[in-house]
This record gives structure tokens, sequence and C-alpha cells, in this order.
């Protein structure tokens, strides 16, 4: 059951698909207080409520106990104090003996305090929002109520389930090569690598730098034949320069976010001085989307976009103003409070809430200043992008992912999680966070694999892999200038074939029930409470997620560790992988247990009443073979499980989904 409130006015998301009519009254559990700033809506949480949700955010997947802001702001130095990320997913459930989900449909600012300020209450602040309150029997069946009224999760093509190698500072086609190489002499499997900002000409999108890439479209090619894509990064500010298409035409068309007096808004990002597509304009999102042929006309079939909360490093006026005062202070004997002054002009240049008051967009309902639709320009710069590419080839499925997101984006694309860090809280976090992302529609996410900035190890890497290849979008980065991380670095390759080959095994069970549940709305990765909620012990576990149906998994998250303590909320089957060809297997009761598990190898669970797929390992998602499947069981009487072997790269053949019976 769906109920719907408007508050004030709120501007056109486009997050949901399913018209829901507004009703009078409270949007009951809460009660809301309007203030000047807008509405406050609080509950009153039971002392064993959880809450669950948020997606992209800080903290667990139990969400209680802090304060979080949807603001999509680009820092990269997540640590526990923060409060946003990248995304704005609004929707929270709250599971306990009266459970609700509630989402804030709003495309500026939201808080929730959820139990920050005081312990027992949910207090959620926003000013002209849609507030949705969705009951029904269970936690899953909130979300998928919730899931449906949001619409289809993005499926993106079946290599985009392969592993993938990334780098900020592969720099030329010999740096490439070198990767590719790396990966082959080794046997180690790959279907991706990724191309960071040097490949483009002074840093402006959709160009290609000559000396460094003399021939992409041959390139592309060259490594497609051996089941490897480049997939290339954009940035959401387009360089002014006259003489540059995208810039001119977009000045002539009036395509770029404009300042009170109408002209384009400048700001500071990679190439200098930058302007801003207006993506919430329906036109002008569809022109910019139509800018990646230039890139997809040389075989290129995935994007990363980036820099799209959208991220500012200065805008021109700020930086004026902030070198100004600096001249002024030329030869001055500046006590601390006016060097503070002076220097925090420059600390406050980046992402400044003064610049978002600054400039405006001409939406499809009306022109709007930036703050109040701020969440959702990286969602319409990637939508830009997806609509594109729909009408550039219409049956055929392209990688697409965006750093900054809103609820709506996961219609049309992935998100991955920006830039963590190679520390083991990053590893628990990414862990956390998969369910949060799930609910809100996210399936196919995933986080920088080893961390983005500071310096990985090899433990750390063997054991992110061991969480990883259960996550869809497995992808090696890393920023410039860290440790080099690519696996062939590493002394123990063996290690690392082993645990990418059982990601090559499971890619059918993976797949095929990422399939299932973008489609039904049924969640991916989930805490062991969705299925398990009358289990008091299963709520309180952080670090193990049921993934699809069949398995649950328990990934070693600790420096030195040889194993771990692993609660199961139900008797099931211990699988131990020591390469995606040999395992193990043993009964194991309901409790808790220390489980060693070395470092190359993988110990997962099956539960009772299930089957899984097992594929070979394989080089790349095209060398898969899918004829010839084993199947893991734990069963006393023959069980079904829907298998998608579409052809992985059109839109239709996903309709050729077979339920497979096993028998015991
Ligand atoms: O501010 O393109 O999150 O993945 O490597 C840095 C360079 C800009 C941020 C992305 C990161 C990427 C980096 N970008």
């Amino acid at each position: 059951m769906i109920r719907k409130y408007t508050y004030g006015k709120p501007v056109q998301t486009d997050a949901t698909v399913i018209p829901v009519s507004t009703a009078s009254g409270m949007p009951a559990p809460f009660t809301v207080t309007e203030t000047e700033c807008g509405e406050i809506f609080v509950y009153e949480m039971d002392k064993a409520d959880a809450v669950f949700g948020l997606g992209e955010q800080l903290r667990g997947m139990n969400k209680r106990g802090w304060i979080y802001d949807s603001w999509n702001y680009d820092d990269p130095s997540i640590t526990e104090g923060r409060s946003c990320l990248y995304g704005a997913h609004n929707f929270i459930l709250i599971f306990g003996k009266k459970m609700f989900g509630a989402f804030f449909d709003c495309g500026g600012k939201v808080t929730f305090d959820i139990g920050y300020g005081d312990p027992d209450l949910l207090t959620v602040s926003a000013k002209d929002t849609d507030v949705y309150i969705i009951e029904g029997d269970s936690a899953l069946d909130i979300v998928k109520q919730f899931r449906t009224l949001i619409g289809q999760s993005y499926i993106p093509p079946k290599w985009a389930f392969g592993y993938a190698q990334s780098k900020w500072g592969y720099k030329c086609e010999a740096d490439i090569r070198e990767v590719f190489e790396g990966y082959k002499k080794n046997g180690l499997p790959l279907d991706m690598i990724y191309l960071d900002i040097d490949y483009m000409q002074d840093y402006k999108d959709f160009t290609v730098n000559k000396e460094r890439f003399p021939d992409l479209a041959a390139l592309s090619a060259e490594f497609k034949s051996e089941g490897v894509r480049l997939v290339p990064i954009i940035d959401a500010a387009v360089k002014v320069e006259e003489g540059y298409s995208v810039y001119d035409e977009g000045v002539e068309k009036g395509y770029f976010c404009t300042d009170a007096e109408g002209k384009p808004f400048v700001v500071g990002v990679w190439p200098g001085d930058s302007v801003l597509p207006d993506v919430l304009n329906p036109e002008a999102r569809l022109w910019f989307g139509s800018q990646y042929k230039a890139l997809l006309d040389r075989g290129i079939e995935g994007f990363w976009n980036d820099m799209n909360e959208p991220a500012t490093f200065y805008s021109k006026g700020t930086l004026q103003h902030a070198l100004a005062e600096v001249a002024k202070a030329v030869g001055k004997n500046l006590q601390v409070e006016e060097y503070n002054e002076v220097t925090g002009n420059f600390h406050r240049l980046a992402n400044n809430p003064a610049d978002h008051d600054s400039f405006y967009h001409n939406a499809a309902d009306g022109r709007h200043v930036h703050t109040d639709v701020h969440n959702l320009y990286g969602y319409n710069m990637t939508r830009g992008a997806a609509e594109y590419f729909a009408e550039y080839a219409p049956d055929k499925r392209f990688l697409l992912f965006s750093r900054s997101s809103y609820i709506g984006l996961h219609r049309y694309a992935g998100i991955w999680t920006g830039d963590n860090c190679s520390w083991w809280s990053h590893l628990r976090h990414n862990i956390a966070m998969m369910p949060g992302l799930d609910m809100c529609g996210f399936l196919y996410a995933g986080a920088d694999l080893g961390g983005h900035g500071d310096r990985t190890t090899e433990e750390l890497m063997l054991r992110w892999l061991a969480f990883g290849i259960f996550e869809p979008l497995l992808r090696n980065h890393a920023t410039q200038g860290t440790r080099d991380q690519e696996f062939y670095v590493f002394k123990n390759k063996r290690a690392f074939r082993d645990l990418l080959g059982i990601r090559y095994a499971i890619l059918p069970y993976l797949y095929s029930e990422f399939v299932r549940c973008a489609k039904t709305g049924d969640m991916l990765s989930r805490p062991l409470c969705f299925d398990y909620p009358d289990d008091r012990r299963a709520r309180t576990v952080e670090d193990q997620l049921l993934i699809g149906g069949s398995i649950m998994i328990a990934p070693v998250v600790e420096q030195n560790a040889d194993g771990r303590y692993v609660y199961l909320p139900a008797r099931m089957k211990m699988i131990r992988m020591k390469a995606g060809n040999r395992y193990t297997e043993r009964i194991v009761e309901k409790g808790e247990y220390y489980i060693e598990v070395p470092l190359d190898e993988v110990v997962f669970f099956l539960r009772e009443g299930k089957v899984m797929p097992l594929a070979k390992p394989a080089e790349n998602v095209a060398s898969l073979d899918e004829e010839h499947l084993t199947w893991l069981k734990f069963i006393t009487q023959p069980a079904q499980f829907t298998l998608c072997r579409d052809d992985g790269i059109t839109k239709s053949s996903l309709e050729k989904i077979e339920t497979v019976t096993v028998e015991p």
C-alpha cells in the first residue's frame, strides 16, 4: 500500500514511474511540523527498530545512530564523520514491530537524523517534497513495492559482469597495452580496461588525444577481438573554447546553465574555465547525450560519467575574489585570523553553496536555481546518454554508470561509489552499503576494488576480491600516484587467478539472479534479517550478506586474519572454493562458527532447498561456457532455478529466460 503526500511545490524529479494521487492529512506514522525552512517529519522509534536504506551513504547497514544529508558531494576524504557522499537516495525502511518504507522525493537537500540528536527519534527535514509511505507484509514486500514504483533497474551487457582494470594514470596506448599484456601473460581473466581523463585532448569531452591514442577505433577493435573492451570516462563540465564544437553549439543553442543575467555560468574543472550542460532541460540533455556518438562511432560500448554532482573546483567569480584578497595581503604582517580569512577563501572555493545559488536550469517544469535541483544533475547527465544510446542502437545494451545519482538514474545506468581508500574499514563499508543501494534500485553497483586512494596491500586486495566477486560491478581502480595494484604486480598471482576464476564460475548465477531481481523488484544483496525477520541475532550482522536466492556470503575483513566468525541463521551447506572448479562442501547447523578462510579461497553458504549453477572458470565473458553447467545443490526434492542465457548484448534477448529443474 502506497500513499503520497505533497509539501510545498516539489520540482519534477521523474523518480517514479507509477502515478499515485496525493492523499490529504498527515503521512502517518510521521508527525509533521511546518517551519520557514520546510517541513520536519518525526517518527518515534521503538528501542529495537533498525533503519535500512539511504543507498550510497556512510556508516553501517543499519543506519540508526547517525545523521545523513542527501546532498551530492565530491570530497575524496571519505571518513566516518562525513554526512554525505555522491548520491541522494532518499528511501528508508523502518524495520521492527512496525514496518514501513518512506521515500522523500525532493531535488534539493534532505536531512535524515536517525537517532543522532535524540536516540529514539527519526527526524527528516525537507522542503518542497513529495513523501511516499509504503506499508507491506515484510521488508522484502515493502522494497518490492518501492522498486515497482520507481521502475525497472538497468541491465548492462553481460560482459560488464566481467573483471575490469582501471587507474587514473594510464596515459597512452602503450600504458593500456601493458595492462592488457600483464593480464594476458599471467593467465588472469579480464573483460575491460578503463580510460581515465588523460585520453582526452586538453580534458575536452568527446575528444581523443591523437598523440597518445593515434587510432582509438583500431585499438578498441583489436582488444574487442580478444574479449576486452575499452571504457572511457566522460566528465560533466565542458571546456570553454571557441572552435570546440561542443562548446560552440551549446552556447548557440542555450544549452548551458546560466547565471542570473542569462550568461553561461563559468566554473573551473579539469580544462580550466568550463560550463555545465543544462541536463535538466530535456532538449539539452539529449543533445549532450548525442555527443557520445563521437566515441560510439569508434566502437566504444561503455562509459563512466564523472564529476557530475556537479563537482567544481571553483567558479570564475569566487576564484577572482580569492585572488584579489591575496593580492591585497601581499607585504602585510597578517595576524592568524587574517591569515585564516585570506586562505579560507581558497578552502571554500570547491563546490561552494553560494555558487549553487548563482546558476540556473531551464528544466522541463520551469526555471530553477541549482540549489533546488542539485541532486538531480548527475542523474540527468547519465539519463541523456542512455536516451541517446536508445536512438543510436535501439536494441543494444551499453555499459553506463555514474558517480553522482538520484533515484531514477537506476533505470538508465549503474553507479560506482566514488573515491574510497585502501583501508579495511572501506572494505567493510563496501559490504554494508550494498543492500541500501539495492533497495533504491541500484543493482549494477560496486566500489573501487582495493581502494581508490592510499596504499593497498596484497592481502587487502585478495580479501577485497574475495568479496568483490559477488558484486555486479567488479572494477579495480585507483587514483594517480598510488602504488600499482594491477593483479599481475603482486607476488601471489596464482591466488588472484583462482579468485577471479571463481567470479567467472559463479557468473551464470550472479547474472541470472541479477536479471531476475531487476525485472521483479526483488533484492539481489540483502541483510540477513530481511529473509530471517524473527532472528534477533541476524538483525545485528553487518558483514554478511545474502546474494540472490541461494547463497549467503561472509567475507574476511580483518588484516592478518586466518578466518572469521560466521553466523548462520539457518542450516546451510558450506562451500569452500579453491578455484572456480575445485570445491568441498559440508553441512553446517544454525549457529556461530569460526571458519578458516585462506587468502586464496572463497567460502560461502548454500541455503537449504536451493541450487546454484556453476560454469568453468573463463578468460572473459565471451569465452564463458554456459552450455555445460554443473550445479551446487542442497536439496532432497527437485528444485527450480531461472537461468538467463541471453546473448548478453541485446535488450530483446533478455526475454530468454529458462526455468531449469534440478534433480537432487
Ligand atoms: O577529482 O578522473 O571519482 O574515479 O579517477 C578526481 C580522475 C576526478 C574522480 C573519480 C575517480 C577518477 C578521478 N576523478
